[in-house]
């Protein structure tokens, strides 16, 4: 047996397919053929000194032009004539002179770095250096993954392992990954790390853990990370010593403000706090009869003298509250809009929901005209298959970060709100607001491959890569990571982007179809459960499909809860409207009857059927796919997604078999021909209950 696996290991190697253990991400540094030779190369800054960040910059491009190339650069520093026009504080331009040294110039050193992770992207994407000319500067300030890390090391939401933060061992004790993760952010230009939960630990506030917390930025600071923290807000409670934490309390602001001075002596160059608050049973200024924007601009007051900033989350909704669920943030938030600090963000989630396969954008973006607002997205699938399933995002977030918000422009332009797309609000374009952010919920873990997928890897290249500039398209960055992760063969590079591709439609199609929308099981979210009933009533799958005898799906339009109404007139009309509505998000507008006509002529029962067949259908695809690429690609990735594939195949037939059985007993109509019949009754898929989960605190 032993001499058949070292016979396998050394035709594997000869193929040049040496083992992979994903640990290296993207920055993979393998000899790449026909790579052109870089033999000089001229970092060029203002004040043309060595600094912790140009080493960094030095070092990955020693090994990493040494490995791809085959032959080490000379390295030289310089000083830049004057400001690169168009690279601003953080970009980079890249340009090969007449002797053949490419220069890599900027504003700053971290622009620098930024260009040569640029430049390796260059050569690993297979892109030639005649003639390089380009700069290249990021659309968003600050580019921050939030972690949702606790101080115990589990994960909320985390499928990836546990924490990367040892905060036993810090501040002595450094694990070298602190380095990798930096440097992996770094090459796609990502400057913030939230280090802890948004259910917050006022712990991490106290001088302990702020001396692990200024070792985690020393680590990251070289890279151009700055950390952030989640601040609980009633932390003067529980670590100060108050009795409130009433944000118009003297003694309340004072203590937030000693202890932001407090963080700064620890980090200089602290980012700032996310809050939540008032939100799923945490502490928040509505405690003390006082508004978000109280909570918020204290805080803000306490981090402006040292140019902090605070983002606010808009993530709230409450069991008392009767409104529509989907509502209920913009009901909250939009008359407070400008009445927060210049430092302050609302941080919203892409949808009005929660991180659903598929939700309209939040209606907020559209709503908050002088308050500066940031897109949270989810990299941790938590209602995508989590990191068992394959769901590659960044068409997802396309498909938001592009929606047309049509807010007003001010003045009013001739095609009033034409343009005004979300990515324009978040970038600040749209009204010249210089603060803008977006953040990402990391799937980062201790896991080997630090994503548990292989391929989830390609959800925080594409965070990064959108985080820096949204018009990239889908395509464009599943192929660059493609090419840096697995290689060049037209035929793999070809078939792996497919997949990613079309992977994140595969688990609409087959978890929530049509703008169906929270039927998961309930706790962990891992499959079906659109029966599940809780005793709040916005935590129930019946709250969303509301399935009867008469149809499917949420009234949100003027008949229903008119959430519709939330929306810029143009598209309330167009959605509003179940005729008009596209049909990927007929549910989550419209309770329409099962035998609606739809587009391609069949009623809503057969197409919502052959919706949930498709999605199998393309889990079984995608499984042939991969399957091809046998022999392309090292052993330890292809069998482990191999195996993924197997499961999400699996999952997609329970979920299929399970939802229709359930949304059968409302129809009470049969399966369509090419549908095929469930392999048990209804009681067998209500009964399966997944234990212990990854990423759900309790059992389930
Ligand atoms: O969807 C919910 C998640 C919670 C999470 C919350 C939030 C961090 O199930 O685990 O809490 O969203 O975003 O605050």
């Amino acid at each position: 047996m032993s001499r058949i696996i070292t016979l396998l290991l050394f035709l594997l190697t000869s193929l040049g397919l040496r083992a992979e253990d994903g640990y290296r991400l993207w920055l993979r540094y393998d000899r790449l053929a026909g790579a052109p030779a870089v033999t000089t190369v001229v970092l060029a800054t203002p004040g043309g000194a060595d600094s912790p960040t140009l080493t960094a910059a030095r070092q990955e491009l020693q090994s990493g032009l040494g490995g791809l190339t085959g032959a080490t650069p000379t390295i030289t520093l310089q000083k830049t004539g004057g400001e690169i026009a168009a690279a601003g504080a953080e970009g980079y331009a890249l340009r090969t002179a007449a002797d053949g040294a490419v220069h890599i110039s900027a504003n700053s050193d971290t622009g620098v770095l930024y260009g040569a992770f640029a430049l390796l992207r260059h050569l690993q994407t297979g892109r030639s250096l005649e003639k390089l000319d380009l700069t290249s500067a990021p659309r968003i300030s600050r580019r921050i993954l939030n972690h949702w890390d606790n101080l115990n090391g589990f994960i909320e939401r985390g499928y990836a392992g546990f924490s990367l933060w040892q905060w036993f061992y810090l501040p002595g004790i450094r694990d070298p990954r602190y380095r990798d993760y930096a440097r992996a952010c770094a090459s796609l230009g990502l400057n913030g790390a939230v280090l802890t939960n948004v259910n917050a630990n006022a712990l991490v506030l106290t001088p302990t853990y702020l001396a692990k917390v200024a070792a985690l930025a020393d680590e990251f600071r070289p890279y151009g990370i700055r950390v952030y923290l989640t601040a609980r807000f009633s932390a003067p409670l529980e670590i100060g010593g108050l009795k409130t934490a009433d944000p118009l309390d003297p003694a309340v602001a004072a203590w937030w403000k000693a202890k932001v001075d407090e963080i700064y002596r620890h980090v200089p160059d602290f980012g700032g706090f996310v809050v939540k608050a008032n939100s799923e049973g945490q502490p928040g200024p509505q405690d003390y009869g006082r508004t978000h924007a109280d909570g918020a601009n204290m805080l803000a007051d306490a981090l402006a003298p040292h140019r902090g900033i605070v983002m606010w989350r808009a993530f709230v909704y409450a069991a008392e509250n009767t409104v529509d669920r989907v509502k209920q943030a913009y009901n909250e938030f939009t008359p407070l809009d400008g009445k927060f600090r210049p430092n302050v963000v609302v941080q919203i989630k892409n949808g009005p929901l929660d991180f659903m396969p598929r939700e309209p954008f939040s209606p907020l973006f559209g709503a908050m005209p002088k308050t500066p607002l940031a897109p949270e997205l989810q990299l941790t699938q938590e209602y995508l298959g989590m990191s068992t399933q394959l769901a590659f995002l960044a068409p997802m977030w396309k498909e938001v970060l592009d929606a047309d918000t049509w807010a007003r422009r001010e003045p009013v332009e001739s095609a009033a709100g034409r343009g005004s797309t979300v990515a324009r609000v978040a970038d600040g374009s749209l009204r010249h607001q210089p603060l803008s952010v977006i953040a990402g919920v990391a799937n980062t873990g201790t896991d080997r491959n630090w994503t548990g997928h292989p391929l989830a890897q390609a959800n925080w290249y594409a965070f990064g890569r959108l985080a820096w500039d949204h018009t990239l398209s889908s395509e464009a960055i599943a192929d660059e990571w493609t090419r840096m992760t697995f290689g060049h063969d037209a035929k793999l590079v070809q078939t792996i982007t497919s997949l990613l591709l079309g992977s994140r439609e595969t688990v609409v199609n087959y978890s929530m179809p049509l703008g169906l929308h929270h039927i998961m099981a309930e706790g962990h979210h891992y499959g079906p459960g659109p029966w599940a009933t809780h005793q709040r009533a916005d935590w129930s799958s019946i709250y969303y499909h509301q399935a009867d005898a008469a149809g499917l799906g949420a009234a949100r339009s003027a008949g229903g809860s008119n959430a519709i109404a939330q929306y810029a007139p143009e598209l309330a009309a167009l959605w509003g409207d179940p005729e008009k509505c596209p049909e990927n998000l007929l549910l989550w507008f419209h309770h329409v009857a099962w035998d609606h006509p739809m587009k391609s002529g069949r009623p809503l029962w057969d197409e919502l059927c052959l919706r949930y067949q498709q999605g199998v259908d393309e889990v079984r695809a995608m499984q042939r796919a991969w399957v091809s690429l046998a022999g392309q690609i090292d052993e330890p990735r292809f069998t482990e997604v191999q195996a993924r594939l197997q499961r999400q195949a699996d999952d997609a037939v329970i979920w299929r078999d399970a939802c229709l059985l359930y949304f059968q007993t409302f129809s009470q109509r049969p399966l369509p021909a090419g549908v095929e019949p469930p392999a048990h009754d209804l009681d067998y898929y209500k009964a399966i209950k997944l234990r212990y989960a990854p990423g759900h605190p309790s059992d389930y």
